[in-house]
């Protein structure tokens, strides 16, 4: 099992279902979820090229490598496939961020580190500049020994200060106010919000809260071989955006976007 998963990523862990099962969310690939679930497999993709390379980037460092929802996709769909092969009286289902996994909380509980006040999820080895890939299985797996009290940053509140739109709260995020749910929005802009990503010089996403975390400081810079190929650091608007991130919402958002920061 560990061999066929070091293949696919070069960070993974076992979390228990039960620990996620109150927490699901509410989507339509939830009915996807075996019946009989009893573990979740994270696997964790670094996309990071360090800080240098981002100088003149005009989207977050997520957008810049080729959409993860395709290319994680493969990667997940291929390892299904190997694990079917060996465990053929199992079940396997793979998941990347339109899945009803809670992702942070299952990476948490796989030991694979922990949740900041941002909301998000950092590694040991790579920080917070990874995607978050899963696979439900039927399977009862080694899980590591987790507590609630070592899951959770060192609250230095440095994210809490820097995000742009003050978004970040007690209880997490406020999903309306981040930035990169503005820029992500459909249609018309308020004023305030078109002023939020001016200035921020980004056309999509926001990495402020992630950039500022001492716990990124050096972590390593190695994205997954698929991201190294394909990277691009600036927003395109041409015919084919098909394999960016930004390509879900339609053109007309990031045309919209690029246009606020070029006014
Ligand atoms: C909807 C969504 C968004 C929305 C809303 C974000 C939000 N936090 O609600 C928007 C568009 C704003 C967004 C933005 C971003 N997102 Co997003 N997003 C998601 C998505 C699809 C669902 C999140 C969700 O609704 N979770 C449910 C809620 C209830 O979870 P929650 O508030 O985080 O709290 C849970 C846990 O953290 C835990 N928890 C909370 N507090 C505590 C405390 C303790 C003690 C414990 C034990 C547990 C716990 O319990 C909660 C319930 O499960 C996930 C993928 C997924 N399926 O999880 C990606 C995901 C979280 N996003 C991701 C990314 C990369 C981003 C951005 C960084 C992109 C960018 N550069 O602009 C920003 C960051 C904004 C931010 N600070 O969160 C990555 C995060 C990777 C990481 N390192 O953590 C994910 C995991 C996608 C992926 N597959 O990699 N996102
Ligand atoms: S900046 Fe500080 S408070 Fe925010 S996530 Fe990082 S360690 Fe936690
Ligand atoms: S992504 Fe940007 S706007 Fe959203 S919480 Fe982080 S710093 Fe604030």
């Amino acid at each position: 099992m560990n061999k066929i998963l070091s293949e696919a990523a070069p960070a993974f862990g076992f979390c228990p279902f039960e620990k996620i099962r109150d927490n699901l969310i509410n989507c339509r690939s939830i009915s996807r979820i075996p019946e009989n679930t009893k573990s979740v497999i994270v696997l964790l993709f670094p996309y990071n090229f360090g800080d240098d390379a981002y100088t003149d980037s005009d989207i977050s460092r997520y957008a810049v490598v080729p959409d993860y929802h395709d290319t994680i996709g493969r990667i997940l769909t291929d390892t299904v496939e190997r694990l079917k092969e060996k465990y053929p009286d199992e079940e396997f289902v793979a998941f990347t961020d339109n899945s009803p996994i809670p992702e942070v909380r299952a990476a948490m509980y796989a030991g694979l580190g922990v949740r900041g006040l941002n909301g998000l999820f950092f590694n040991r080895e790579y920080g917070s500049w990874i995607f978050i890939g899963e696979i439900v299985t039927t399977m009862i797996c080694e899980y590591p020994a987790v507590a609630d009290s070592e899951i959770t940053c060192i609250k230095c509140g440095k994210c809490v200060s820097a995000c742009p739109t003050k978004a970040i709260g007690e209880n997490g995020i406020n999903t309306e106010k981040c930035l990169s749910f503005i820029t992500q929005k459909k249609g018309e802009l308020t004023d305030e919000q078109e002023m939020f990503i001016k200035n921020s010089g980004c056309a999509w996403g926001c990495d402020v809260c992630q950039s500022v975390c001492p716990m990124n400081k050096s972590v390593k810079t190695e994205p997954i071989e698929i991201f190294r190929d394909g990277a691009e650091f600036k927003a395109r608007t041409d015919d084919d955006i098909s394999d960016r991130a930004y390509a879900w919402r339609g053109k007309k958002v990031i045309e919209r976007n690029l246009k606020i920061l070029n006014k």
